[in-house]
């Protein structure tokens, strides 16, 4: 069954190529409709009648057709055809930052540019500089995007790596005689990406799991297929690997084939630094001539908890397994000692959020309306949401003009008769302008009850324009919250390198949340800088960005994250209760 993501992710690709080849825009605006269209869909896009399809909003007699043509063939002709009229490479041409549709032809036909490699070339020999607004420093910072799209390469997203290893785990662990399956690497330990997936099992049959692992419909290609180790490449290019280990050794596989690779070495060096060794076998007392004797029985081995306990420690959850200070703070008894007295510093979980207080309706670039998302944040046992559209100058986001945004608090206010136990809260992602300036007058941000004030253009800024634009935005007394505070997209775009430390502390000063975007596209703060912060002593407000329902799953990525940066529940906005929340909120509203 053809699925909407596949459909959509045709119509992308259509709307990108024929950009290239020059198309007319209100075509390739269909086809990005299209795309945004089917991906909000409720139902399977293919099973539904053409007839009802055309009446859906975004799609038409061609785009219904050609979903109907998917489905049938698992193709579409039309993109068939562009894609034998343009190389392949200059999809990663288009993807630059900085290189539009129209430079990328320029670039495929005057200068003969197909790819990277030939783009390179290309700056290197002076020749895009001929082209037209092609200055010294626009030139400057795409070699920059090309750098930093070269090392994005081959490294998918956590969110794509995600419900791919859940799949797998979930089919592969159904299989009779296996008795414990999961998934290792840096996808256990949450990293915003993923360079390939492990996959760890303990099976009565290695062979037969090993057999129907490499056997599945997804894998493209079988990199290597042996007893205890299997290696595919799947067809959307990810590489999993699989190994099979005793039953009894699964803890201790477990934990040196989750890392990171730097904190295997610090978990060695304490086992040595005791008598002991440590391998992905088991913890082992050490022989005569340091080395574990053959055949040696390990101390631990079975779970992760006892290879920890034996080497003092408590059990350190895969987030933190990356040479952090990790050892220290998870010390047997460390915690304990460290907070004697005080009450203990809890840090977040997913349970703990109750709110998202970032998210858009179709007033703007969302596909929900505003009773939509109320009522799947109450189904989902939040208290609080904060429904933000876009601001006016995001105008091909449908951004609310002043008079529309008036109208819009209005119907919010109005479903609180509607939703008596949640609170609603009026609010707007206004865009914070380049200069640092908010898209909306003060009187109008005043009658807001929420204010999360993001950048999304002039995302190329120099850092120090940077801060001080963020720091505008930050000392604002109507702003709640920055949203995405950098404007960075994973393996997409770097976005703003301001001065952090200088925003927590303005963050800090003024009551400003910083927020952690939860969307595996964004990620945004990163893990570190949530670290930072809450070091800092910032509140960090972890939301979804929601634009359609399955947005709201978003929220593991970001609780991962924010586990990446250790941070206390208590300095998460979206875990306050809805009283003290309110309050919180209300600071800003004197
Ligand atoms: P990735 O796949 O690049 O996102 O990162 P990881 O951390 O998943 O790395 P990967 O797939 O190469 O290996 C998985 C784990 O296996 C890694 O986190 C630690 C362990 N490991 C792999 N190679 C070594 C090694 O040479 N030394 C040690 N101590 N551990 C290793
Ligand atoms: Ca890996
Ligand atoms: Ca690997
Ligand atoms: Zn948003």
């Amino acid at each position: 069954m053809a699925t909407n993501a596949e459909i959509a992710a045709c119509f992308e690709e259509l709307a990108v190529l024929s950009e290239i080849l020059g198309a007319n825009v209100f075509k390739v605006n269909a086809f990005r409709r299209a795309a945004r269209a089917v991906e909000g869909l409720a139902q399977e896009a293919a099973s539904v009648p053409v007839a009802a399809l055309k009446e859906i909003d975004g799609l038409g007699a061609s785009t219904a057709a050609k979903i109907h043509e998917f489905g049938a063939s698992g193709t579409m002709s039309e993109l068939e055809e562009l894609r034998a009229q343009v190389p392949a490479g200059l999809k990663e041409v288009l993807a630059i930052q900085g290189i539009g549709p129209k430079t990328a032809r320029a670039m495929w036909q005057e200068l003969g540019v197909v790819d990277l490699a030939t783009l390179k070339v290309a700056i290197d020999a002076g020749k895009v500089a001929t082209l037209p607004r092609m200055g010294e420093k626009s030139i400057a910072k795409m070699k920059e995007a090309i750098a930093f799209a070269e090392s994005a390469r081959g490294r998918i997203r956590l969110g794509e790596a995600m419900p791919l290893a859940d799949a797998l785990v979930a089919e592969l662990g159904a299989l009779s005689g296996v008795q414990r399956i999961a998934y290792a690497g840096s996808l256990r330990r949450g990293r915003d990406t993923i360079g390939d997936l492990d996959i760890l099992a303990a099976a009565s049959d290695p062979a037969e799991l090993m057999r129907a692992f490499c056997e599945r419909g997804e894998v493209a290609r079988v990199l290597g297929h042996g007893e205890t180790k299997s290696s595919v490449l799947t067809k959307s290019g990810v590489q999993v690997d699989l190994r099979v280990v005793p039953l009894d050794r699964f803890g201790a596989a477990l934990m040196y084939f989750t890392g990171s690779k730097d904190h295997n070495i610090r978990m060695r060096e304490r086992a040595i630094a005791q008598g002991l060794r440590l391998n992905e076998y088991g913890l082992f007392r050490e022989g005569a001539h340091g080395e574990v004797p053959d055949g040696a029985v390990p101390i631990a081995a079975a779970t992760e908890e006892e290879v920890y306990a034996a080497l003092g420690l408590d059990w350190i959850p895969p987030t933190a397994r990356e040479d952090r200070g990790e050892l220290d703070q998870f010390a047997r008894g460390a915690r304990e000692s460290r907070v004697a007295g005080a009450s203990a510093v809890r840090m977040l979980a997913l349970a703990d959020i109750r709110a998202e207080l970032h998210c858009h309706t179709r007033a703007s670039d969302g596909s929900m309306t505003i009773d939509e998302i109320v009522a799947e944040a109450e189904r989902r046992g939040f208290h609080t949401i904060a429904i933000t559209d876009h601001s006016k100058s995001q105008f091909q986001a449908n951004g609310l003009d002043e008079t529309r945004l008036r109208a819009h608090i209005e119907a919010i206010h109005a479903a609180r008769e509607r939703f008596p136990k949640m609170q609603i809260w009026a609010g707007s992602e206004v865009d914070i302008l380049s200069d640092g300036s908010l898209d909306y007058a003060d009187d109008v941000l005043a009658a807001l009850d929420w204010v999360v004030a993001s950048p999304h253009a002039a995302l190329k800024q120099e850092p120090r324009l940077a801060t001080d634009r963020l720091m505008k935005a930050i000392t604002h007394p109507l702003v709640h919250v920055i949203g995405h505070p950098t404007g960075r997209i994973v393996n997409g775009r770097p976005g703003l390198e301001p001065v952090m430390s200088e925003l927590y502390a303005a963050a800090k000063e003024h009551g400003t949340a910083l927020e952690l975007n939860s969307h595996h596209m964004r990620l945004d703060l990163r893990d570190v800088h949530v670290r930072a912060a809450a070091d800092a002593g910032c509140m960090i407000a972890i939301n979804c960005d929601v634009h359609a329902i399955n947005d709201f799953d978003e929220l593991r990525y970001g609780v991962l994250t924010a586990e990446r940066g250790l941070l206390p529940v208590a300095q998460c906005l979206n875990a306050l209760d809805a009283k003290a929340l309110d309050a919180w909120r209300r600071k800003k509203r004197p």
